[in-house]
Order: structure tokens, then sequence, then C-alpha cells
């Protein structure tokens, strides 16, 4: 009998077992939340709100990026807070608007962290509720305070507003260092070829991009003429540290095994990993894996590297066994620019790609597809997969994962979404105030309200539209999506009351 009692025991408790995938079959409301899953930022850099197949691009497939779309909420009105990189990653650290810290500009690779080290971040949140936290990528939100020697311990960074580990580069891809930093640290320096970093003056007898343009692989068009690694010109000078410099093509993977390691060693506990990717940021270095693949030049084939990726990162999650216990939020720091400062093919190769997906403007710009970035929301068997229209921006995060986990985030700007970022409601924010290289404009409800900008309205350069105007401009963004027309002057007091809502929340 007892025999009998301790079989038919096992047999219910695998039955129970293998029935935990059959469940989430059922509908979703049975679901049990789980109170900690594991949390994943998979962040890009300058991906455009039309660059993956799941946004509508036809030029080029993304079918992992479109598997959490397809498998999660996909926000057609998502929203980084700039169009830029230092301030949109500032904001979604830290929950707060970027335009409320006068630095938070793009940085130099020699600027000073900008997050203070007082300040609540959402690392720290994460931590003080138990989490293990990482970052794998680009920081770009500056390091130390002001000097620093960068063959010592390199602090404050992102080890001191909250990430227990840091493997990141300082911060872009094209500025100096060229180096990954780990801890503190710069990965595999020799102490007898110490590093030298200047954004003013360049290093007696080191070669330039004016000085040696015969070393360079890549040519460039502005900008981006100072100091040259493996080929490639970059912004800012540096010296030594010949053994630590990156390899650009091997980023790529370098990132992440980085993260698939992670995941792999603290699979145990709940953790919060910032997977920070670096395409298709300039310089476009594909791994030669994915050169020619797009058809579009390097920056397709790095959004297609990006794509595989994330597609690995995933089959990881998969069989380490914590996928379903395991939130992923997917989104991009700022809009699209094809010629940011390299000649490399990417405006002579567009065909018919639209980056932008329909939107005015790109990065830098106030106009739409600046700020308004793919942002995706995949829980597999918690979240309920759909398309939403809400209003929602990355520095909602914070108050949102707080909410998740069971705790509170009220100090700040973010906004508490969790239903939404979950599919279970359309309701978004009201109200966003969207920045770009310092300048600001209010998305409300259907509305976009742009305040008079002195300034170019066109930067040659990078080819984009600013949003600058002498006169107040006003947009029905859903009549008219593509921002063509002003539409101030026919609704002067629609015009009147946004002005009053934008100047009481800029004023704040
Ligand atoms: C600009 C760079 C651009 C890019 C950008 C930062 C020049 C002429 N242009 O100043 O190439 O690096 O900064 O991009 O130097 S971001 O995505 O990190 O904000
Ligand atoms: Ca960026």
């Amino acid at each position: 009998i007892i025999k009998t009692i301790i079989l038919v025991s096992l047999v219910v408790l695998s039955g129970c077992k293998s029935d935990k995938n059959k469940q989430h079959t059922e509908p979703l409301t049975t679901i049990e939340p789980i109170k900690k899953p594991n949390i994943v930022i998979i962040y890009l850099d300058d991906l455009g709100y039309g660059d993956l197949s799941c946004y509508g691009a036809t030029e080029l497939q993304t079918p992992n990026i479109d598997a959490l779309a397809s498998g999660g909420v996909k926000f057609t009105n998502g929203y980084a807070t700039s169009a830029t990189c230092t301030p949109s990653r500032y904001a979604l650290l830290t929950g707060m608007y970027p335009w409320r810290n006068k630095d938070a500009k793009i940085l130099p690779g020699t600027a000073p962290l900008l997050i203070s080290t007082e300040q609540q971040t959402l690392p720290k949140m994460l931590r003080r509720e138990g989490y293990q936290t990482a970052i794998v990528g680009k920081w770009h939100l500056g390091l130390g305070t002001g000097n620093v020697n960068w063959n010592d311990i390199i602090t404050p960074g992102p080890n001191e507003v909250g990430f227990d580990e840091a493997y990141i580069m300082a911060a872009t891809q094209d500025r100096v260092p060229t180096v990954y930093i780990e801890n503190g640290q710069v990965v595999n320096l020799d102490k007898n070829d110490p590093i030298q970093v200047d954004y003013q003056n360049n290093f007696e007898g080191e070669p330039t991009a004016i000085s040696n343009p015969e070393m360079l692989t890549m040519k460039w068009h502005h900008g981006h003429n100072n100091s040259i690694v493996n080929g490639v010109p970059r912004i800012g000078f540096m010296k030594g540290g010949e053994s630590a410099k990156w390899s650009d093509v091997d980023m790529a993977d370098n990132f992440l095994e980085r993260a698939q390691d992670y995941v792999k060693t603290h699979k145990d506990k709940p953790f919060f990993l910032y997977y920070a990717m670096q395409q298709p940021h300039v310089p476009r270095t594909p791994h030669p894996r994915f050169v020619g693949k797009s058809g579009l030049g390097p920056r397709g084939d790095v959004i297609l590297e990006a794509d595989w990726c994330i597609g690995e990162f995933m089959k990881t999650l998969k069989e380490e066994g914590i996928l379903e216990n395991t939130l992923i939020v997917f989104s991009s720091d700022n809009g699209p620019v094809l010629n940011d400062g390299y000649y490399d093919d990417a405006v002579e190769k567009l065909g018919n790609h639209d980056p932008q997906g329909g939107l005015r403007g790109g990065k830098y710009s106030l106009f739409e597809a600046g700020t308004r970035v793919p942002f995706i929301t995949y829980w597999k068997n918690t979240i309920k997969p759909g398309i939403s229209d809400a209003i929602v921006c990355h520095m909602d995060l914070m108050a949102s994962l707080a909410k998740l986990i069971g705790t509170e985030e009220s100090s700040t700007d973010s906004q508490e979404l969790m239903e939404t970022f979950k599919g279970k409601t359309n309701k978004g924010r009201d109200n966003l105030i969207i920045e770009a290289t310092s300048r600001t404009a209010l998305r409300s409800g259907d509305w976009l309200l742009i305040p008079p900008y002195k300034g170019k309205a066109f930067e040659e350069k990078v080819g984009i539209q600013l949003g600058n105007s002498p006169d107040f401009q006003l947009y029905n963004l859903k009549s008219d999506m593509g921002q063509k027309t002003n539409v101030a002057k026919d609704n002067p007091e629609k015009l009147n009351e946004l002005i009053q809502v934008f100047e009481t929340l800029r004023g704040k």
C-alpha cells in the first residue's frame, strides 16, 4: 500500500510539473504572477522606429526581435525621453527627465559620472529588493570625477550607481578610449603601456585621421578625425593601451558572450541585466559573418547582427530554464541616422528601407523619429501578446518595475504603468516631454506641440530635419503621423491649452 501511495504521489507530482507548461495555454488570468522575475533590458543604439520587420521594415528581416514583438506587447507609441544617447540613458536609469540635469548631453569619453552616487536609480532600487544587477555594453554616462586615470581604478562609475557588475565601453564606439572596462578596470591593460586620453589635444607623434589618412580603413565625413584605432578614425585622442584596445568586429560577439555568461552564472537568484548593445551606432563594423548580408550596407548588416545576438541570447535564457521567469524589455535609445560622420554607404545603399517608419525627423530631432522608437515587452506566458498604442516612455520602467516586484518608487518623473507594460490595459501617459539636444516638446494625447526654436531647421551633415521653427508647431499624430501639416493656426484653443500644459510640466 505504501509503495502504491508513493507511486501515486510521484505520478501526481510529476504530472504537476509537466502541467506547468500546459497551464499557460489556459486563460492567462488564471496564472499567478511570479513575484520577482529576472529583468533584462535590451537597449539598442540609434535603432529607428522603422528598422525592424515587426515595425514594418520590408527591406530587412529581424526574426528574433519579431518573435519578441509577436509574443509580447509591441508599443506603437513607445518613447525614449531624448533624441540622443546620454540623456535617454540617464532617464532610463534614474526615472528622471534628463532636462532636469543640465549636464545630460552627449558626453565625451572623459566626462565625469553624470548620475550622482546619491541619486536613486533603477539598478539600486532592484538591488534593494534583492536583485543581482549588471550592465554589459555601452555606458555613455560619464566616469570618475573629472580627471580619470585610465590606468588605475576608474571610479565612480556604474558600480557606484547600482550595478554589482559592469562590463562596459565608456562612451560610444566612435569615441576614445576604445577599451572595455570591467568593474572599474581597463581589461587587458599592460601597465607598461599606460593609456592616456584627451579630447582637446593630440599626443605628440600619434597619428590622426588628418596627419595619416593612409592608415584609414573607414573614411570620416564629419567629426571623427582624431585618433585612429583599427583603421577607424575616432572622436578624441588616445595614446597607449595597445593590448587593451577592442576589436570592433568582435564587439557584438563579445558583449553577447558576456551577457550569456552573466545569465548562466546568476540564474539561481533574480537578476537585472542591462544589455546595452552598440548597434547600429557608428562606426558600423559588422562581424565578417554579417558583411553584405542585408544588402543595405554596414548599417543594415549590424542590425541583422544585433538581431542574431538577441536570438542567441534568448536561446540561452531558454536553455538555462529561465525564459518563463524573465521579463524582457527591448528598445532603442534614440531614433535613426544614416550619415552620422563616416562614409559607410548607409545613405547610398538605403534603397527602399525607411528607418523612420513613416515618422518625420531622426536622431537629434524634436520630430517624432527622434524619440519614438521600437519598444517591446516580452514575458513568456505572463504577458498577453498584443499591440499597444499607449504612450509609454523608458523613464516609466522604474516606477513600473518597482510596482511589479512589490515596492514603490515615487520620487521621480517615472509613471507607474506596469499593467500597460503587461498588455493588460491600453492606458498610458497623458503627457510626455520629449527632448532633443536640450530643446523640449510636448506629446499630449494625439497631439505634438513644438515651441519655437532658433537654429537651423535642417542639419545637412546628417540629413535630418531638427524640428526648429520660429513658430509654434502643432501636429495631430493620429491623422498626420508624418507631421506634414502644422495645424497650430487652425487650432488656437488646443494650442493654448497645450502651451499651458507644456509650461506647467517644464517648469515643475
Ligand atoms: C555626435 C557625433 C556622432 C555620434 C553622436 C553621439 C560628430 C560629428 N558626431 O557628436 O557621430 O557619436 O555624437 O551619438 O562627432 S549618441 O547616440 O551616443 O548620442
Ligand atoms: Ca544613440
